[in-house]
């Protein structure tokens, strides 16, 4: 990539697309192609077509997607089948009609077996069936990586997947449904906190600054509270309580999104598909994906107490066994990107500081992507 080559990032208001373009910025690029929802559907072939036509971007990263949290994967199933199978198709098939030198394309660690040994390697993808939660999501992920690997064989474009673990960082989604957990339980507690100080302006300006369904920030104190309960943030015998989906017992890694941001431009920089296929020694060429992860792994225990500790949260935590744990355990084997060099930089403590500040900004994200 050379600094003023036409650089298209689908998905820049998203978490991972927000922070590509950052990093691409801070590393001197500055052409850059982008479109919001509202001037692009991705999911509409033509209108994607047309756009490729007359943009003709050199390269491409694929960050759009329909993300979400395990309760959204589980309940908007079929939407985050369609819709990202929509997208990535229309994108990776345009970018080789048009003749894009080179895509990434973003997945996810859900792409692998619910019970696959770990850490994972990125050639235990298809060796056993997934996590039910998220069986859509991961279907359409596998697709997409899929659909990159088989144009570069028959079409031989250039096309690199990589499946970052969960993310987390500037422009998270702070929906307390459909979030992913960890700006979901730094919400729940800040808000938490909030009411333990008894601080209702300041209760009032967050929830108006980013309300919540049916809920009028002007409303009676107790009114608010009523609802709240619904989010699993109550006040019982006077004690402020946050509840946490599950047991407590799962185990995820977390990557500060700009870190993952990084090693896009890092592996777009430095990885051809060729390179891939060469570290194969098999004629079937398959798992020519990279993982991409920190290690840093803690169990949601562990990560509820660490996040309680910087909030400064002093009510009562309680496991709600009722909701789903999803995969016991996904920590990913990073050795493929370690060996090209490249290692994350934000430690999870540090990362969750700077999601406090986050929260805290006038301005935060409660929509999914
Ligand atoms: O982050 P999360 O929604 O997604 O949940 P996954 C991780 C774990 O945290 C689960 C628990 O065991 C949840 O039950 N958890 C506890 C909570 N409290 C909460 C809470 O308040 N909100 C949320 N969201 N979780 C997703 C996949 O899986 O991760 C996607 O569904 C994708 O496909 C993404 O791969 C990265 O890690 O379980």
């Amino acid at each position: 990539m050379l600094k003023n080559s036409k650089i298209y990032i689908a998905g820049h208001r998203g978490l991972v697309g927000r922070a590509i373009i950052k990093r691409l910025k801070d590393k001197g690029y500055r052409n850059f192609i982008t479109r919001d929802k509202t001037e692009l559907d991705l999911r509409e072939s033509e209108s994607v077509e047309k756009f490729f036509q007359k943009e003709k971007p050199e390269f491409v990263f694929l960050a759009a997607a329909k993300v979400g949290g395990i309760v959204a994967n589980n309940k908007y199933r079929a939407d985050f089948l369609y819709e990202n199978l929509m997208i990535q198709t229309n994108v990776i098939h345009q970018s080789y009609l048009s003749g894009v030198k080179k895509l990434m394309f973003l997945g996810s660690t859900c792409i692998y077996p619910k019970n696959c040994p770990q850490p994972i390697k990125e050639e235990y993808m298809l060796t056993g069936s997934l996590e039910y939660t998220n069986e859509p999501y991961a279907i359409a992920k596998i697709a997409g990586m899929k659909m990159c690997e088989a144009y570069n064989l028959q079409y031989g474009t250039n096309f690199i997947s990589a499946m970052p673990t969960n993310l987390y960082g500037p422009g998270d989604n702070f929906d307390l449904e459909k979030s992913h957990v960890l700006p979901a339980l730094l919400r729940k507690m800040f808000i938490g906190k909030l009411i333990e100080n008894k601080d209702w302006d300041g209760l009032r300006n967050h929830l108006a600054q980013k309300p919540l369904p049916n809920l009028q920030s002007s409303e009676s104190e107790k009114a608010i509270l009523e609802h709240l309960r619904k989010y699993g943030i109550l006040v019982d015998e006077g004690r402020v309580k946050v509840e946490i989906w599950g047991s407590g017992k799962p185990l995820r890694e977390f990557l500060w999104s700009e870190d993952m941001a990084d090693a896009c431009v890092f592996l777009m920089e430095k990885i051809n598909f060729s390179d891939v296929v060469s570290s194969i020694k098999s004629k079937e060429i398959r798992n020519t994906h990279i993982n991409i992860g920190s290690g840093l792994e803690v169990s949601i225990k562990e990560l509820a107490w660490l996040i309680k500790e910087i909030v400064g949260f002093e009510g009562e935590l309680f496991f709600n066994t009722d909701k789903k744990d999803g995969t016991m355990r996904k920590v990913t084997d990073t050795s493929k990107l370690e060996d090209l060099g490249w290692t994350y930089s934000v430690k999870l403590t540090e990362g969750i500081k700077r999601m406090v500040s986050e929260i805290e900004k006038k301005e935060f994200n409660t929509q999914g992507s």
